[in-house]
């Protein structure tokens, strides 16, 4: 394992639950039905993608132009970037701060692959923006997540093969993502949507390097077995 490449919402911090805020305020004024359930569905998708699924599950996708969609994904950004200004160091999720130190002080390259187009920006105020080698910008992408392009971007940023990288998501997007790239995929959250994950944690406390170390050598273990040798 010569590198990690993070997803940031609902890995490093808890912005998921701003997005979630976000577009329910949003949906609510477009009279759509909203809930933690249908947000689920949300999770890793870029902006324009979750405005398309919304207003389908509202049966509104040809009420708007292209125009007013613009318009309100500008919207629905505005409140969240006045949710995300107050973000801290203190908002990291638990055992983030440590297992970056971990992997820091193991010399594993660390990168970023978040869908946010605002996550530079919260890094900056989450105090560990240094920490990463290389951020892919979501803006270059031809597709989103669950497509492996921003893995394997961000692997080649960082000079490594997909092979050498272990990645950690909070969706299922992202975890199709980061098994398609070829890479060992790490997921944070409820079984449910994580069961694709090579190696799964309920929370974000139980991540240290001792646990991705030994969970990356247990899975090469099975892959040459699957291998036959
Ligand atoms: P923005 P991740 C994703 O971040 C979020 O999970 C997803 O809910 C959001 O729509 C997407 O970023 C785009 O974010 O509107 O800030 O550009 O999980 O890939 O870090
Ligand atoms: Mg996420």
């Amino acid at each position: 394992m010569k590198a990690v490449i993070f997803d940031l919402d609902g890995v490093i911090t808890d912005t998921a639950e701003y997005h979630f805020l976000a577009w329910r305020r949003l949906a609510e004024q477009l009279n759509i039905p909203f809930d933690r359930d249908f947000n689920e569905s949300l999770k890793g998708i870029s902006r324009e993608e979750s405005l398309e699924k919304m207003l389908n599950h509202g049966g509104a996708a040809e009420k708007y132009t292209k125009a007013e969609k613009q318009n309100l994904m500008l919207q629905k950004n505005r409140h969240y970037q006045k949710l995300i200004q107050n973000l801290t160091p203190a908002n990291l999720l638990p055992g983030i701060s440590r297992l970056l130190c971990e992997l820091k002080s193991e010399k594993i390259k660390l990168a970023l692959a978040s869908s946010s187009r605002n996550a530079p920006a919260i890094l900056e105020r989450l105090g560990v923006i240094d920490d990463f080698q290389a951020i892919v910008d979501p803006a270059v992408l031809v597709k989103g997540k669950p497509d492996p392009e921003i893995f394997l971007t961000a692997a080649a940023l960082l000079s490594v093969s997909p092979a050498e990288c272990a990645a950690i998501e909070d969706a299922e997007a992202g975890i199709a993502a980061i098994k398609s790239a070829g890479m060992f995929a790490v997921g944070v959250g409820h079984e449910r949507s994580m069961h694709a994950a090579d190696l799964m944690v309920k929370d974000t406390r139980e991540l240290t390097f001792d646990l991705l170390n030994e969970g990356w050598h247990a899975a090469g273990v099975e892959a040459e077995i699957d291998r036959g040798k």
